[in-house]
């Protein structure tokens, strides 16, 4: 796999550039989404969750949101913590957010899901090369996703990979894969130039386009990378699986 280029942060994101980046590419380095209280705060709320939330979830519930690594006691990810917890509810909703999305899309977003990918020390599991599109049928495709670092993220600790411009390709075929679905590897070069290793200092963020190819490796490292992420769909988009309106 070649090596890519890195990305570091900016003091001040140009929106114009980034929208730019976003059409092209389909992800981009997004900068400082969240000042050193912020992050203080965010980090509070997360060991709230994994510690007081999570084990008070009712099993049905908790079968459905939670994903433990194979060790079968560190967390992998929890889904939808905007729907159990409100303060993450309100963190997805944050107008600044909203804003920065907005602007590099091009489209009114509304928060669909708030998650963590824990990607713990030494035993965080990879994710697949991947379409966020794949598991949301909504027309048309409008998604993109906010990944905030909450630890450093880098090469050695398993950082998002993007496949950057593969998003023009459309929706590629998924098949099973050990957490669900992955694009089908025939599909996946990884010695695929436009194959960019993401690094984020935390604090900050990268957006990436729900049709933009992406994976991160497992994280055999001692250091932790957990990532928190915000998914926005278009206002404009309906589901196709039951005609519901976006
Ligand atoms: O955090 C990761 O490693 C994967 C994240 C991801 O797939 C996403 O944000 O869509």
């Amino acid at each position: 796999m070649k090596q890519a280029a890195t990305n570091r942060p900016a003091e001040s994101l140009d929106l114009e550039q980034a929208a730019l980046r976003f059409r092209e590419d389909g992800a981009l380095f997004a900068g400082v989404v969240l000042d050193a209280a912020e992050l203080t705060e965010v980090r509070r709320h997360l060991k709230r969750y994994a510690e007081h939330v999570v084990p008070r979830l009712p099993e049905n519930i908790r079968a459905k949101t939670v994903r433990i690594e194979e060790n079968g006691v560190s967390l992998r990810s929890c889904y939808f913590m905007d729907q159990i917890d409100d303060y993450f509810n309100a963190f997805g909703n944050r107008e600044d957010f909203k804003d920065l999305i907005r602007a590099v899309t091009g489209w009114e977003p509304e928060l669909y899901v708030v998650e963590t990918f824990n990607k713990p020390a030494t035993v965080g599991s990879a994710a697949s090369a991947h379409q966020d599109c794949a598991f949301l049928p909504l027309e048309p495709m409008d998604i993109a996703h906010l990944w905030i670092a909450i630890d450093e993220s880098t090469e050695e600790n398993g950082a998002l990979r993007y496949w950057m411009g593969s998003h023009v390709n459309g929706l590629l075929p998924h098949v099973p894969a050990q957490w669900g679905q992955g694009v089908d590897p025939a599909y996946v070069d990884y010695d695929d130039p436009r194959l960019t290793v993401m690094e984020i200092p935390p604090g900050s963020a990268a957006i990436h386009s729900g049709l933009v190819v992406h994976d991160s490796p497992p994280n055999t490292s001692g250091k932790p990378r957990l990532g928190l992420l915000c998914g926005y769909r278009g206002a404009h988009t309906r589901y196709l699986d039951d005609g519901a309106a976006g």
